[in-house]
Order: structure tokens, then sequence, then C-alpha cells
């Protein structure tokens, strides 16, 4: 039962043990080319009955990562870069096109569908969780 144990948690990807928000579905959006930053999105669940947020990502393959949020003024969208994205207890939040997002920034090559990113998350209780996130074209986003 133990070793059935350990392998369930090695098997769930996101999931890691001691972290009260799990990942879920990360992608990156394929940027069209020359762009200089890339969106990050996916869904954060914390199953806790503690509020959590997220308070920073890093990736090798990126300079800086910000964490944004797009809001529309005036018929227009506007990125505004966020301390932290709020993950309140036993809630799920969406970073999504057009709410909050990753904003993966100086990136080290262009990078295409198809390719996957590795990130790591941190949250406010000091945890960080790993992902791998694929890079998808923005007409799949698969809803
Ligand atoms: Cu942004």
């Amino acid at each position: 039962m133990r070793v059935f144990c350990l392998m369930m948690a090695l098997l769930v990807p996101g999931l890691a043990l001691g972290a009260a928000v799990e990942v879920e579905d990360p992608w990156v959006a394929e940027p069209p080319p020359g762009a200089p930053v890339v969106g990050g999105f996916m869904l954060l669940h914390n199953g806790s009955d503690e509020d959590r947020s997220l308070v920073g990502a890093r990736g090798d393959n990126f300079g800086k990562i910000e964490l944004h949020q797009t809001v529309r003024e005036d018929g227009m969208a506007r990125m505004i870069p966020q301390d932290s994205i709020p993950i309140p207890a036993g809630s799920t939040t969406a970073l999504e096109h057009g709410g909050y997002h990753l904003m993966l920034m100086q990136p080290e090559k262009t990078l295409v569908a198809g390719d996957r990113v590795a990130l790591e998350l941190r949250f406010d209780d000091g945890s960080k969780v790993s992902i791998e996130a694929p890079v998808r074209r923005m007409g799949h986003m698969g809803h």
C-alpha cells in the first residue's frame, strides 16, 4: 500500500507533496514570429481551507516571468502587472486569455507549437510546484 501511494504521487502531474495548490492543463501560447513575450495559462486548484496566492514564477528558458491581469478599458485590452494572483480557499483560479496569466519574457529561443516549457510556480506559503507546459496555437485552446 505504501508503495502504491508513492507511485500515485509520482504519476499525478503537477502535484507536489505538501503543496496546497494543484495545477491543471498548463499551456503556453505560440507567439507570433518575433514577439518578445509569450502568455502562459492554466487552472490553479486550491483544495485547502486556507487562501493561497501565486506570487511568482520562473523558467530556465526565460529572462523574466511576470504575473499579469488583462483588463478592458474603453474597449481596449491592457495588461497590468500583479504582485500576486489570489486562489481563495476551496476554489479554482483560471489563468486564461483575457484574464490573469503568466507573461513569459525574454525567451531564449522562439517557441513553436509542440515545444515544452518547464516552469516553477511559487506560492505565498513558500511552496513551489514544477510543471511542464506544452506550447499550443491560440486557435486550439482545448476548450
Ligand atoms: Cu501579459
